[in-house]
């Protein structure tokens, strides 16, 4: 198995061009997301072994989709193309500088995972499983999916890595609260936003925060802090401040490429903030282009950034 393993549904993704929105726009680019396949993309292009299982519909987009994932050096020995659903598609567009997604993915071929096709010993397998918390809003047996996956990483000692990326458009924050809660109970890392924990415990108080994260086994990695990421290990809070960045061009796939680089350092045995250091670095990269994973580093071009060295291209 691959170091580090991660399931959920990876999209067909068309980008309104021109700043017109959807309504009035005249061309969509195509590309794909996924966060789950984001963050697996991420470990690859740092040149860990990953593996993401999913399942996309028999058709043009999961054929590109698979294709693309593949040729990223990520182990997809695992995914399945299905006839019985499509592959899933969302659309984003910018209008005034505000960016907004519309999905088409209810009935997904992605939505109807369910535990039996999980593949136990390539997850036991693995040193990390990472989830997120998109997986489990799409469909009921979805959340029975999530919910065998971390199971079966339990019982084998694979570490288990959780992102709650609450989609608000996915399921209410009620309905979100009653499942991600007992999830991040399981996990070894939690890895949510500040904006997240707000909203999944009702409360701007970093006080109350830190008191609910202390109930939880895992470290907790808090991003999107004051310009920075917070540690939260046997009850000391850290930060680690954000690299520096000269134009914020896209900020999705931030929390992802953060994931990779954090999951990367733990691999690699770095501490805690060396790890989040890392995953703050690749963040830093994502946002300066265009694209949910395009922009995500490989690993020659951190240790370039690292040593600090300039970069000429002719
Ligand atoms: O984190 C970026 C992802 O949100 C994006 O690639 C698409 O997985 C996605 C989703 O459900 O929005």
């Amino acid at each position: 198995s691959p170091e580090i393993v991660t399931f959920g549904e990876s999209m067909a993704l068309l980008i309104a061009d021109g700043g017109r929105g959807l309504e009035y726009a005249s061309n969509l680019s195509p590309s794909f997301g996924g966060a789950e396949s984001n963050v697996a993309i991420g470990l690859a292009r740092l040149g860990h072994a990953s593996g993401w299982c999913g399942r996309l519909g028999d058709d043009p987009f999961g054929h590109r989709i698979l294709k693309a994932i593949r040729g990223e050096g990520v182990d997809t020995s695992r995914t399945r193309l299905t006839d019985e659903a499509p592959t899933g598609l969302m659309i984003r567009e910018n209008v005034a500088g505000r960016s907004s997604v519309h999905y088409y993915r209810k009935l997904s071929a992605a939505s109807f995972m369910c535990p039996e096709h999980l593949d136990e010993a390539y997850i036991a397998g693995a040193k990390i499983l990472h989830i997120t918390g998109i997986t489990p809003a799409l469909s009921p047996s979805c959340i029975d999916t999530a919910t065998a996956a971390v199971d079966i990483a339990k019982r084998n000692g694979v570490k288990v890595s959780f992102d709650p990326n609450l989609r608000l458009k996915l399921w209410s924050v009620e309905e979100a609260r009653k499942v991600l809660l007992p999830l991040a109970m399981k996990a070894n890392y939690f890895l949510p936003g500040l904006d997240e924990l707000n909203l999944l415990y009702e409360t701007d108080s970093m006080e109350t925060i830190k008191g609910k994260l202390l109930e939880l086994d895992a470290v907790s990695i808090i991003k999107g802090g004051d310009n920075c990421t917070y540690i939260l290990e046997n009850g000391k809070l850290t930060s680690i401040p954000y690299f520096k960045v000269e134009q914020v061009i896209d900020s999705v796939g931030a929390g992802d490429g953060f994931c990779a680089g954090f999951l990367a350092g733990v691999i690699r045995g770095y501490s805690m903030e060396e790890s989040v250091r890392l995953g703050n670095l690749i963040g830093s990269q994502v946002i300066q282009s265009v694209g949910d994973w395009e922009g995500l580093p490989v690993a020659a071009e951190i240790e370039r950034l690292l040593a600090g060295k300039g970069y000429v291209e002719r």
